[in-house]
């Protein structure tokens, strides 16, 4: 196939809820969507999950756009591929940028899927045809708060609660968390905010039977999670700190983690996604899905990648109705008893909405 067009659109969309976590909130979701069309006019789609400040990542909206304008699209435009692996490897030339790298190799990967007339998850390997999923809860202003929306989401069925914590809303929210929901599958998530020093805390955890706590320590470390590890019984999950099959590789061979969250854009796209994956299956690591309050195609990109055999684990991937009033794809995602129906239509298997997203769309720009 041969990459004719290439079209982005900055959206901005109203989030239901505040998400806080212990970098900052988020209010509004902004983040570019990328069109890409072949000769015939066919489009695949992709999102980047680039927020507008660099503080989980480095990379940001606008440093997106600027490597995608300047360097990724000249390097794809008008170039024969035969399969969207091949676009990694054209990348490989680029430093990092990974989410801007993911969010075309990605729709490149959809428009391959609809030629071949096959499901993304299909096209990718996958084979369940039902995913399981949990959900991501915020800091709170009350821990009372925070046990409302537990509730709910048990309710709701989502099979593993995930918090947010940092230092000072930590531990006794924990307790307070178990003393109320004892047997439900609970796990912490600390976005980075804890340092060597804090060992002594975090062995606390040990007591309340997470199923993981996710990246305790430093975005880029590998080193220290190693040593945190070996003091803990709760497995350690890194979030931040993979951004390559290289980086899981070391990760495991220094036991910083039993277990890794698969984010598509941090680890530059699907194939590596994939090639990570496989590496922790042979490993005996199970994956999940991590999630960046995406929007439809970002979430059903994440949706057709967890079908694949080693995401035992259930993801963030929750439905669109929690993030958004309106979400930009038909049908939107839902979840039933904590499970997604993976679609069985060609490519992502939703259908971006052109009016939703032309009313949420801030910039568009054609190459
Ligand atoms: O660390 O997984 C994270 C949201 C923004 C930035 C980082 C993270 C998150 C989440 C939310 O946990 C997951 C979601 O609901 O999409
Ligand atoms: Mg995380």
């Amino acid at each position: 196939m041969m990459i004719k067009q290439v079209i982005l659109r900055h959206l901005k969309m109203k989030m239901n809820f505040p998400f806080t976590t212990s970098f900052g909130t988020f209010t509004d979701k902004e983040f570019i969507l990328v069109e890409v069309q072949d000769e015939n006019g066919a489009s695949g789609w992709g999102e980047s999950v680039a927020f507008t400040s660099p503080l989980y990542n480095e990379e940001t909206l606008k440093t997106n756009w600027h490597i995608l304008e300047d360097f990724l699209i000249p390097m794809i435009k008008d170039k024969e591929i035969s399969h969207p692996d091949e676009v990694s490897a054209l990348f490989k030339p680029i430093r990092k940028n990974n989410m801007a790298k993911s969010a075309i190799e990605g729709a490149i990967w959809d428009l391959y899927a609809k030629r071949e007339n096959l499901p993304l998850a299909t096209a990718l390997g996958g084979e369940k045809k039902e995913i399981e999923v949990g959900i991501s809860i915020g800091i709170q202003k009350s821990v009372d708060d925070l046990l409302g929306i537990i509730d709910g989401s048990v309710s709701e069925g989502y099979r593993r609660i995930k918090v947010k914590i940092k230092p000072g809303w930590d531990i006794d929210v924990i307790r307070e968390i178990r003393r109320h929901f004892p047997t439900i599958q609970l796990m912490a998530d600390a976005n980075s905010a804890y340092r060597l020093q804090d060992l002594e805390l975090l062995k606390q955890l040990d007591e309340f039977g997470l199923t993981m706590i996710e990246q305790p320590l430093a975005s880029d470390d590998i080193v220290d999670h190693a040593l945190v590890q070996k003091h803990l019984t709760t497995p350690i999950c890194l979030d931040e700190s993979i951004h390559s099959y290289e980086d899981a590789r070391k990760a495991i061979s220094l036991g910083s983690c039993k277990i890794i969250n698969i984010k598509i854009g941090r680890v530059g796209g699907l194939t590596e996604s994939k090639r990570i994956h496989d590496l922790c299956m042979e490993q005996g690591l199970p994956v999940w899905c991590g999630g960046m309050l995406e929007a439809g195609v970002g979430r059903a990109h994440n949706i057709a990648l967890t079908t694949l055999t080693n995401f035992t684990m259930p993801g963030d991937t929750a439905a669109s109705s929690r993030y958004w009033e309106r979400d930009i794809i038909d049908p939107e995602v839902t979840v039933h008893n904590g499970l997604i129906t993976v679609p069985s239509k060609a490519g992502i298997g939703y259908d971006p909405n052109i009016d939703a997203i032309e009313s949420f769309t801030v910039r568009k720009q054609n190459y």
